[in-house]
This record gives C-alpha cells, sequence and structure tokens, in this order.
C-alpha cells in the first residue's frame, strides 16, 4: 500500500468522537449505487486493466456489476460529451472515467488532456455528480503501464474508491441539507 495514498488516513472517525463539530464522512460501501464508467478505446493495453481495476474495486467495496454501465468512446478527447449525455439523464450516482494519454512528439498530447479534463471538471460541476478522474496523462509508455497495475497501483481502482466516497460524501450533504430545511421550518 502507497503510504501517501489519501485513503490510507482515515482519521475523521475519532476526530468526530472528540469534537461537537458535525463531520460528513463517506463511507466506503458501494451498495445500492449506479455507477457509468467512460473508458477511451485509445491506448487499451493500458485502459483495460484500468477498467478492470475499476469494476473490481466497486464490487470488492459491495457494489453489484449490475449497477454499472461501462460506456465505451474512441479516445480521451471524447470523454467529456459521454459524460455529459450520461450526467444529465440523471441515472447514475457517480460517473467514472478512464483513458491514458501518453505524450508524443508533438503537443497533440496536451490538447487531448487540457479538453479532457477541463470539460470532465466542468460537466460535474455544472451538473452536481460526482465525476472521477481515471485519466492517467504520462511522459512515457512505461509509466502508463506502471500506474494500471503494476509498481504504481492502478489509478481506475484509485478513481472508483474516490466514485464510492463522493457518492457517499454528496448523500450526506443532501441528508444535512434536509435536516436543516426542517428545523428551519
Ligand atoms: N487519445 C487518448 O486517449 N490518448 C492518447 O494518448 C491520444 N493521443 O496521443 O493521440 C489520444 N488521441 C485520440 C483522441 O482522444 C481522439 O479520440 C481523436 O483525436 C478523435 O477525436
Amino acid at each position: 500500500m502507497n503510504p501517501l495514498c489519501y485513503h490510507n488516513d482515515r482519521w475523521e472517525s475519532s476526530f468526530n468522537r472528540e469534537r461537537m463539530a458535525n463531520v460528513i464522512v463517506g463511507k466506503l460501501n458501494a451498495s445500492n449505487t449506479k455507477f457509468a464508467i467512460v473508458v477511451a478505446r485509445f491506448n487499451s493495453f493500458v485502459t483495460k486493466p484500468l477498467l478492470e481495476g475499476a469494476v473490481d474495486t466497486i464490487v470488492q467495496h459491495g457494489g453489484d456489476e449490475k449497477d454499472i454501465t461501462v460506456v465505451h468512446v474512441p479516445g480521451s478527447f471524447e470523454i467529456p460529451i459521454a459524460c455529459k449525455s450520461l450526467a444529465e439523464s440523471k441515472k447514475y450516482d457517480a460517473i467514472i472515467t478512464i483513458g491514458a494519454v501518453i505524450r508524443g512528439d508533438t503537443d497533440h498530447y496536451d490538447y487531448v488532456c487540457q479538453n479532457a479534463i477541463s470539460g470532465i471538471s466542468q460537466i460535474s460541476l455544472e451538473t452536481s455528480t460526482p465525476i472521477l478522474l481515471g485519466i492517467i496523462t504520462t511522459n512515457t509508455i512505461e509509466q502508463a503501464i506502471e500506474r494500471s497495475g503494476s509498481k504504481a497501483g492502478n489509478k481506475g481502482s484509485d478513481a472508483a474508491i474516490a466514485a464510492i466516497e463522493m457518492v457517499q460524501v454528496m448523500r450526506g450533504i443532501s441528508g444535512e441539507a434536509n435536516k436543516l430545511k426542517k428545523v428551519a421550518g
């Protein structure tokens, strides 16, 4: 396990016990949750293991494969438009994006990365849907392979963990909001 990984540092429950603050913590429970995964076919030798990592992680955390919809798109550049349509359908609690952009000899890499990542971020904010970044951007093929299940973990799995947490966080926040409304009313 990577000691720098933020998922390992679950200090929140002791904070909650010791202090009086209201704390919302997303539990890592994927049951009763609908996920969409948008995966780019480009560099499939990397995106396939990332997709497998994401699906395995959801199932390991109590999710049901029947609640996972996988959408294949040509490349990372096409990921945002698929996310927009999925998010607007309001059928999914979270969307996980999976792609691999590997630097080449031209500046094409920069355009694909920038547009994919800024597009995803914009759609997530506009639709209030957690859209998680499982698009890896690397200088070399070796770095991409390392991040898809070898030395540096599996970024698809990491994105799935973040998706599970964010669904619970969003549920926690809307639960708090309802409570406040009732008190005020
Ligand atoms: N798409 C990727 O997902 N990764 C890449 O590394 C990549 N490079 O380097 O070209 C890439 N290009 C394709 C792009 O995403 C679009 O599918 C294509 O331009 C058609 O719009």
